[in-house]
């Protein structure tokens, strides 16, 4: 994505678009990283000559490098198996209570503190001088400079949210080495410069300097909420609903942990207070499973579809897994003794219905939680284009949604990159030039909340 920023400006625009796609090995779920940096480099081609480059990507997951600097492998994927029955170990050493207290992170199997002790007697960690997150692997190929980007290091759960340093007790006790880890970078901290060969190969002129941005994908994406104020609620949505608030300081408490919210940490000093819901990858799932009909016509026969038949909890981690994902949502109905969806269109139905859900659910406590009440709920990402869905979380929340942009993590990128060149000011100043450039739609609460109330207590069993 190329970005352009004026005074009273801002324009994206794609200049190369590639997939992503997870490759399944006799080992278990790799990334096929290099594919990712050829796809950079071409796209960085396509750009054509730039003022500056940053790359934000998923959190989580990285690569390990040997002592040459060579990477071990292709990275593990956050949604293989390897993680399984690894956080029972973990909290005999550390319990869930006191790693929630330190670290602030929602339970989630994926986080790298368990990927990495699920990995512990594997020969690559054992051969292993560096590890970077995929962002930070990314840049550093680029500019040969190596470091651990704070927003996206906030979700290894090896990171003090109230110290915004690493958690040196809770590595140590769990036999993590933290030296492993490249030195800390703050969002628009210098990241180098594009190497030599890499001009080279793209056909570009030096110096591009590359900025580090919030290199997690939701610290980009929350900096592009066209927000107003503090009393906003966001949800980016894409293969993930990320759904919470921006606070100025992380809640730590046992009634917090019991409610899986997360602390990740933002730009200039802010927390992202959220929960993970598993987001559109349950309908990417199901398309896929269909043989990929096309979205449109599929989202107007589940509108007509009747609402809040069935609803499953989309907030499952039993949801994360790829595979047969209509038929899991069929037992999930099944199982909790409600109409089991058959058709596509009523199985899209249900996975909107039960996002819309989880999207209020997790509102509704975050602000309990929190002791942070907003007025209205901004909605980035792509699950803007899917007007239902904006449409049932309105609903559901109760709430105005202000839906856009839905490119909201190149925006978030651009707009740190921008700031470190002296183009915007602080994080408000972004936000007002969003609210101003990017189109926006609003959705207006309609139906009867009562009905919501009765879904979410099949859920719940309240
Ligand atoms: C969204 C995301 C999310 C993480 C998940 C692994 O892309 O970064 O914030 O929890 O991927």
């Amino acid at each position: 994505m190329v970005g352009r920023v004026g005074p009273d400006s801002l324009e994206l625009t794609e200049a190369h678009r590639f997939p992503n796609r997870p490759v399944r090995t006799p080992e278990g779920l790799r990334w096929d990283v290099l594919g990712l940096y050829a796809g950079v480099l071409d796209g960085l081609r396509a750009a054509g000559q730039v003022d500056s480059v940053g790359i934000d990507s998923w959190a989580v997951d990285y690569g390990l490098l040997d002592a040459d600097g060579a990477l071990l492998g292709n990275p593990v994927h956050y949604r293989d198996f390897r993680t399984e029955g690894v956080a029972e170990k973990v909290w005999a050493t550390v319990p869930a209570e006191e790693l929630y207290a330190a670290t602030g992170l929602q339970y989630a199997p994926f986080n790298t503190l368990y990927q990495l002790t699920a990995a512990r007697h594997s020969a690559q960690l054992a051969y292993a001088e560096r590890l970077l997150l995929i962002p930070d692997l990314l840049t550093y190929w680029l500019t040969g400079e190596q470091g651990t980007e704070l927003t996206n290091a906030s979700t290894t759960q090896l990171v003090d949210p109230r110290t915004r340093d690493w958690s040196y007790d809770i590595a140590s006790r769990l036999g993590i080495d933290l030296g492993l880890f490249a030195p800390l970078r703050q969002p628009g901290d210098p990241a180098g410069l594009l190497r030599a060969e890499v001009l080279e190969e793209i056909g570009l002129t030096g110096p591009v300097p590359v900025t580090a941005v919030g290199s997690h994908d939701t610290a980009s994406a929350v900096a592009a909420v066209p927000a107003d104020g503090e009393r906003f609620a966001y949800i980016c949505t894409g293969t993930w609903s990320l759904a919470g608030l921006e606070l100025d300081a992380p809640v730590l408490t046992e009634e917090s942990r019991a409610a899986n919210f997360t602390n990740e940490l933002g730009l200039d000093g802010t927390v992202r207070y959220l929960r993970n819901i598993m987001g559109l990858w349950l309908l990417q799932e199901c398309v896929r499973a269909w043989g990929g009909p096309e979205l449109g016509p599929l989202l107007l026969e589940a509108g007509q579809v009747p609402a809040l038949r069935s609803v499953v909890d989309a907030g499952d981690a039993a949801f994360l897994a790829p595979g047969r994902m209509p038929e899991r949502i069929a037992e999930a109905c099944r199982a909790s003794g409600q109409p089991v969806p058959v058709s596509p269109a009523e199985v899209t139905r249900c996975i909107l219905d039960s996002l819309a859900l989880a999207h209020r659910r997790a509102i509704d406590e975050a602000q309990r939680l929190a002791g942070h009440p907003v007025d209205v709920v901004h909605v980035v990402g792509g699950g803007t284009r899917n007007a239902l869905l904006c449409q049932l979380t309105a609903d559901a929340c109760g709430l105005p949604v202000v839906a856009g942009p839905a490119e909201a993590a190149a925006l978030g990128n651009v707009l740190v990159q921008a700031r470190t060149h002296g183009l915007v000011g602080d994080l408000g100043d972004g936000r007002r030039l969003l609210t101003r450039t990017q189109p926006l739609t609003r959705y207006e609460p309609h139906g009867d909340a009562a009905r919501w109330r009765e879904a979410e207590a099949r859920l719940t069993g309240g």
